[in-house]
């Protein structure tokens, strides 16, 4: 097969920003289930960058509404660096954390890209959370569900504006999908803000058919399309390497079709897959269907080459 582009895979093993421990083996197990060679399957150039060498993880609690907030930052830091890097080179870059507050730096260097090459940006957020917390109503502290908050210029004043300016995205450039689990505060921020939210309760009178049309119909030649794969999003049952589980997700037929659908724009300029945690995992299975998926999101199906 010819190749089609090159990928960037960048490695950030940390779990800084969430409440349970492990994701900083997310970039491994990857490895490990084959992300390099499946890519490669699929016709691309893949470069494996390597691990980003951020601060540990200094154990402590919240402080002003926020945990490890220097930590977070410089983990950011980090991968904002790294993503900026690979797409100055023309790669697409592929963040492997790591917990999903990496999301901030990552799609702030994509947006200040998009910014710079006229290109319009949109996230899909696969995620079980919306990730909308801000310090003033999160009920933890944790920096993993604040991530869109921050992208939207909302978060703690050190984790906005990376972009180059205050907000990242607008509210009508991401569409969450397979949300069941949103905090009593961070409800009403998604109505203040007017987020675009297809819930577990959307997939299932919809199905994700015409969840994912929806999500996808104002994506054109000249959309950046970034996919924010948090594993959580997967029922635990199939994907138990997670540190916060939630029952009720996609089956898996679901989720392949998500990936199809996107897939299928032929727009996919940029992806995170966040929060496996070995530690919690059966077998490296979590890691293993993460990488399936990915397989399908760069177009692998089963009947056309
Ligand atoms: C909760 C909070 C979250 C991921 C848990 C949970 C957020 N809403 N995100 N696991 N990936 O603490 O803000
Ligand atoms: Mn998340
Ligand atoms: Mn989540
Ligand atoms: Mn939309």
């Amino acid at each position: 097969m010819t190749s089609k582009g090159s990928i960037a895979l960048i490695g950030a093993p940390t779990d800084v920003g969430a409440s349970v421990r492990g994701a900083s083996m997310g970039p491994d197990a990857l490895r490990v289930a084959g992300v390099v060679e499946v890519l490669r399957s699929r016709g691309y150039g893949v470069t494996d960058r390597g691990n980003l060498a951020g601060p540990p993880n200094p154990g402590q609690t919240a402080h002003n509404g926020l945990r490890h907030l220097p930590e977070v930052v410089a983990w950011n830091r980090l991968v904002y660096d790294a993503v900026d890097e690979a797409l100055g080179r023309g790669d697409l870059p592929l963040l492997m954390g790591g917990d999903h507050c990496l999301a901030i730096g990552s799609i702030s260097a994509i947006a200040w890209h998009c910014r710079r090459q006229g290109r319009e940006l949109r996230v899909i957020w696969l995620d079980a959370h919306t990730d909308v917390n801000t310090e003033t109503i999160s009920p933890s502290g944790n920096l993993h569900g604040m991530p869109v908050a921050c992208l939207l210029g909302h978060g703690p004043a050190p984790l906005v504006g990376w972009s180059g300016e205050r907000a990242a995205l607008g509210a009508g450039d991401i569409d969450f999908i397979g949300i069941r689990s949103v905090d009593a505060e961070e409800k009403q921020a998604i109505h203040t803000l007017g987020l675009q939210v297809f819930d577990m309760r959307h997939i299932d009178e919809h199905g994700m058919r015409n969840t994912m049309s929806e999500a996808l119909h104002d994506v054109h030649e000249n959309t950046h399309l970034h996919v924010s794969f948090d594993l959580d999003c997967l029922d635990p049952a199939d994907a138990p390497g997670v540190g916060t589980g939630v029952r009720g997700g996609p089956t898996y037929r679901e989720m392949q079709l998500c990936m199809e659908m996107i897939a299928d724009t032929g727009r996919l300029g940029s992806l995170d897959v966040m929060e496996i945690n070995p530690a919690l995992d059966v077998r490296n299975r979590t890691a293993e269907l993460a990488v399936e998926f990915i397989h399908s999101l760069f177009g692998a199906s089963t009947l056309v080459r």
